[in-house]
């Protein structure tokens, strides 16, 4: 099973590829490692260590995924920690950071007798930090992984975080700009999706087609997605008034696809907010989808004439990649890890306002073309870039670089 796994990576990535990771994963051989962080099912986290884990495992890995768990009061103090690290300034009080830590004091207990004896340990984003605080004992090494964009954060709140995450022996950033003052080893390793998934495998066309008929859209328009967390810096109204200014030109219909994350609890208030933007407009739908829509997600994103992801923050934006794995060039917000991932003019388009991206959903449908040929760059970025082989390279070649 574990030969049949990774000879299926190695026919989309290569064999090299897969003998450098069997190679590196051997030095390693016998080593427990365990992720941590506060979701099992939504969101970007989450889907990476599904893959992750299951990789690294096939490789012979020891590996564990932990997730931890709060009250209602936590994940609103943590979103808003979210918010206010990628620059939206927050109050958050004594008290709130009381709860960040007490929470994790009880986890901390919980989760002793895995971490205290695992010879590596990632805590993933804010919400679980503070983990470390409750391990002074410590044998193994532990590595802070960042997926937001910390490139400009509310300082109160970073210099709150920076002296827990300073405990750490190393920390990684998706990209080089959300480094910080640490002193600690920062690596950079940007996410990846996997190719072998519900979410990104080949699908039949006859599945795709499908997406028309019970979503009630119509053939006649050309379709612009955007897949995302109702969450506001992915910018949903501007991805409406974008779409809603490029249809006084060329018809379109947009659908808006999104679930909640259970470590989210900002994502009913905005969905509200959408939904009160588009109100009964017969070519906008909004879909709020469970978390194992995989194949829905696969499905919309193929369907798509145009996929969007018109953030205004982001740490790396694994629906971009998604979309650009399906052959489809992205119109992209002009911010963090979109800007790695979308070469302008080439593999998509950057963007910064709801006008720039209307110029550029009607360029790309009046030129069907440029719009397949883009697709092919982006594709090809993909594969060269941001598959989960490549992100596995860089976990254990960090894990052999600790323990020189
Ligand atoms: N998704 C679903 N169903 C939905 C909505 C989203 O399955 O209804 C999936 C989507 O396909 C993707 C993931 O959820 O696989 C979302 O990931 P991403 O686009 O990366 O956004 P976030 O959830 O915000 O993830 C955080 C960061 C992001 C980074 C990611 C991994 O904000 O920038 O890429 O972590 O580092």
């Amino acid at each position: 099973m574990t030969e049949e796994i990774l000879a299926r990576y190695q026919q989309i990535a290569g064999t090299d590829v897969v003998d450098q990771l069997k190679q590196l994963a051997g030095a390693l051989k016998g080593a427990r490692v365990v992720h941590v962080n506060s979701t099992r099912y939504g969101g970007g986290v989450a889907e990476i260590l599904h893959s992750l884990t299951a990789i690294k495992e096939a490789l012979g890995l020891e590996i564990r995924w932990e997730v931890i768990s709060g009250d209602e009061n936590f994940f609103r103090v943590t979103k808003a920690m979210h918010n206010a690290l990628q620059g939206f300034p927050q109050d958050i009080s004594e008290s709130a950071l009381r709860v960040h830590q007490e929470i994790n004091a009880q986890q901390a207990e919980i989760l002793r007798p895995v971490l205290e004896d695992a010879d590596f340990v990632f805590i993933h984003d804010p919400q679980p930090a503070p983990l470390i605080e409750f391990f002074p004992h410590r044998r193994g090494k532990w590595v802070w992984r960042c997926h937001i964009d910390l490139s400009r954060p509310h300082r109160p709140v970073w210099r709150y975080l920076r002296d827990i995450v300073s405990k750490y022996e190393a920390t990684i950033f998706s990209m080089p700009d959300f480094t910080q003052p640490l002193p600690n080893l920062q690596y950079i390793i940007p996410p990846s999706i996997d190719p072998l998934t519900l979410k990104n495998q080949d699908l039949p066309q006859e599945e795709v087609d499908k997406i028309f008929d019970r979503f009630k859209l119509t053939r006649e328009k050309p379709l612009v997605v955007q897949v995302s967390r109702f969450d506001r810096f992915k910018d949903p109204l501007g991805v409406i008034r974008a779409v809603r200014l490029a249809r006084k030109f060329t018809p379109v219909q947009l659908v808006l696809a999104g679930g909640g994350a259970a470590d989210d609890p900002e994502g009913e208030i905005v969905l509200k907010e959408v939904k009160a933007a588009a109100l009964d407009d017969p070519d906008i739908r909004i879909l709020f989808l469970p978390p194992d829509e995989h194949l829905t997600i696969n499905a919309l994103q193929r369907a798509a004439d145009v996929v969007m992801q018109k953030s205004i923050k982001e740490g790396f934006g694994l629906t971009v990649t998604e979309a650009m794995w399906k052959g489809k060039p992205v119109i992209g917000g002009d911010t963090g890890g979109i800007r790695s991932q979308v070469v302008n003019h080439h593999t998509g388009f950057l963007v910064r306002t709801p006008e720039g991206a209307a110029l550029r959903i009607r360029y790309l449908l009046s030129y069907p073309e440029r719009r397949l040929e883009m697709g092919r760059k982006a594709r090809q970025f993909v594969r060269d870039n941001f598959l989960i082989t490549r992100h596995v390279r860089d976990y254990l070649s960090l894990m052999l670089a600790l323990l020189r």
